[in-house]
């Protein structure tokens, strides 16, 4: 059609097509930025993954070409080379010229597009400054091509032969900068994507290769056998799992396929995505509902068969058993109805039926096959639950008695006079009589002083729930300013240090795994912000003569007896308690800003401390035997 004397009514029709998307392109890639710029990209893809999909496709390449051109090659039938009875055109040129082409000739299949439904190449073409198409086909290389926006520069032409047995289509495509603001690929941005569909198509290779600077001849390649499997493995990298596998099932109903691959982790969040056809649904939909209501569903018949929940004990809610959970939810559709105001949510309701069942079934099977997976399952879910009502009821107590002028009351904490977070401390002092000399020897300006006593010591029989019922907790909660749980708010903390104080002992180590925990589980950001810190107490008072030091390590006692001169005669006592002090040593050596070492809290710390509280508080007795056993050493006095 390279002559304009010679339209007949059925390529007016498709230049008029045409002409719409160039004159709106936002509707057709929803912007003209490097997101749209990316957007034709996965376009000219989707085609590929079609054929995939339709099972005569198992490799795909993407190229970005010097120049900023895109190509794509796939290793399927080939775009149907023949003329199209409704167009007269070749069934290639069709696909590229006639808007809406996909959806009426792609026929049947698994149309991946989120919305263009196979309008997809029109679309490109209509965007792009150039587009050549290649197809291998019947021992023959045919070729198109197209110009300025999709006008057809050369009809479909045999240019060559190939083997017989190479078949597929290549797409070179430039957008055009009339259209788009940006001509520059993102790699990464193209990476993570490409890697998503191959781990979405499970056996479909998918290279990426930038040519841009110079050639690269190898590009990398994404290829995943485990399919989904393998993407939950890849999110869950860095975690711990507490499973050793990972659970995959799938199932089909009606040309719907459905998987999922899930696998619970040690962490808190939650890391849950679903597609639908490849494509992303942020807002969830029928798909994710149908496996969510049925894993709520068979952990909780199952801990009430396995008595792990009593007839008395509330169920497992849908957030306790979300709780370190990584699931990837896939689902093929033919005929998919995004809803919502970006459509990113699934609404056939036949595939809730669909997913429930699948689920369900393979689940409670998995259950019953793996004894111990299932307990390590339902014990992290039974912790969150415990959380949640803990951390239900720590709000419900902060919101009733409400603001800092009840702390004096029934708290004992000593505030500092400065307003100011920035310059301001609270130490958490084990101990009353600690408490009473941090009290009597701190800055007042600066220095808060909240002793713990000894109530809370037997940490380790004692649930998150009945730590925050504890008054002195509750007053720390509350001095804090922050608020617990939904209230939370940073911005309101009212001492930029918090400072853990505590004997050297067992007991000083539980209390400090226990405000840890709570830190950690209620106030995480408190921690990764850093300010929360352990204080050093010195370790060794050297009497020698008259004169004595305190030293904080081994190698610090070690460096100060060998300065003393040769059969001095010195007496090492090491301090086990904070109360073997006096204020004024307490004070100079543990407190004061000159002299003192405070060890800043990270967030690793805190996720061992929260491991160590539930080994320690656990309802099994061999882990905690095995804990104390295994830490016997780094204490002098076992006391329990
Ligand atoms: C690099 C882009 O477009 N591949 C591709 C597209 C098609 C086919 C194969 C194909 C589909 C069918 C039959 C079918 C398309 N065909 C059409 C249409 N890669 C790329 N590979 N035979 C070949 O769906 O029945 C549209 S896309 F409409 F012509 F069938």
């Amino acid at each position: 059609m390279n002559n304009n004397e010679h339209y007949d009514a059925s390529d007016i029709q498709v230049l008029e097509g045409l002409e719409a998307v160039r004159k709106r392109p936002g509707m057709y890639i929803g912007t003209t930025d490097v997101k749209g710029l990316h957007h034709l990209v996965w376009e000219i893809v989707d085609n590929s993954i079609d054929e995939a999909l339709a099972g005569y496709c198992n490799n795909i390449e993407i190229i970005i070409n010097k120049g900023n051109s895109i190509t794509v090659k796939d290793n399927g039938r080939g775009i149907p080379v023949g003329v199209h009875p409704k167009t007269g055109l070749s069934t290639v040129e069709t696909v590229y010229t006639v808007l809406h082409a996909g959806g009426k000739f792609g026929g049947g299949g698994y149309k991946v597009s989120g919305g263009l439904h196979g309008v997809g190449a029109s679309v490109v073409n209509a965007l792009s400054s150039w587009v050549t198409v290649t197809v291998y086909k019947d021992g023959k290389i045919h070729e198109a091509k197209f110009e300025n926006g999709g006008k057809t520069v050369q009809k479909l032409t045999i240019i060559g032969e190939c083997e017989p047995e190479r078949t597929g289509t290549t797409v070179t495509f430039k957008p055009d900068p009339d259209i788009c603001d940006t001509d520059i690929y993102d790699y990464e941005t193209l990476k993570v994507r490409t890697r998503e569909l191959a781990f979405l198509n499970k056996g479909l290779m998918l290279t990426l290769r930038d040519d841009r600077d110079e050639e690269d001849t190898t590009g990398e390649t994404f290829h995943y056998e485990g399919g989904i499997s393998e993407y939950v493995k890849y999110l869950n990298v860095n975690k711990t799992p507490i499973q050793s596998e990972i659970i995959h099932l799938e199932g089909e109903e009606d040309g719907v396929m459905f998987e999922v691959a899930l696998q619970y982790n040690t962490g808190y969040t939650e890391n849950i995505y679903s597609f639908v056809n490849n494509i992303n649904t942020h807002d969830g939909g029928t798909h994710e509902e149908g496996v969510k209501r049925a894993l709520t569903r068979v952990l909780n018949s199952y801990a009430r068969k396995n008595n792990i929940l009593k007839e008395k004990d509330d169920s497992l809610s849908g957030e306790d058993v979300k709780e370190g959970l990584t699931m990837i939810v896939s689902c093929k559709h033919p005929n998919p109805q995004f809803e919502g105001q970006t459509k990113g949510r699934l609404g056939n309701s036949e595939v809730r039926k669909l997913a429930d069942k699948v689920f369900s079934e393979g689940f409670e099977r998995y259950l019953l096959e793996h004894p111990e997976e299932a307990k390590l399952i339902l014990d992290k879910n039974m912790t969150a639950a415990r959380a949640r009502v803990a951390a239900k009821r720590a709000r419900e107590l902060t919101r009733r008695k409400g603001g800092l002028e009840l702390t004096n009351q029934w708290g004992k904490l000593a505030d500092c006079s400065s307003k100011n977070p920035a310059e301001s401390e609270i130490f958490i002092v084990e101990g009353d009589s600690a408490g009473g000399q941090a009290k009597q020897g701190r800055d007042a300006k600066t220095q808060a002083i909240l002793p713990l006593r000894g109530k809370i010591l037997n940490v380790e029989k004692a649930r998150l729930d009945r730590i925050l019922g504890n008054e002195e907790i509750r007053s720390m909660i509350t001095a804090f300013g922050t608020g617990i749980g939904e209230d939370f708010d940073i911005s309101k903390l009212r001492y930029h240090k918090i400072i853990i104080m505590t004997d050297a002992d067992v007991d000083g180590s539980h209390i400090r795994t226990l405000l840890l925990t709570l830190f950690y589980r209620f106030f995480k950001p408190i921690i990764e912000q850093g300010h929360v810190f352990v204080a050093q107490p010195p370790l060794y008072k050297i009497t020698h003569g008259k004169t004595f030091k305190f030293v904080l390590t081994d190698e610090e006692k070690d460096a100060y007896i060998a300065s003393l001169p040769e059969n001095a005669k010195y007496v090492i006592q090491r301090n086990k308690g904070l109360g073997e002090m006096d204020k004024d040593e307490l004070c100079d050596t543990t407190m004061n800003i000159e002299h003192r070492t405070l060890r800043k809290i990270t967030i690793e710390d805190a996720m061992l401390a929260d491991q160590v509280f539930e080994t320690l508080m656990g309802e099994e007795v061999e882990p905690r035997r095995k804990f104390i056993e295994e830490n016997a050493q780094y204490v002098e006095n076992l006391d329990i």
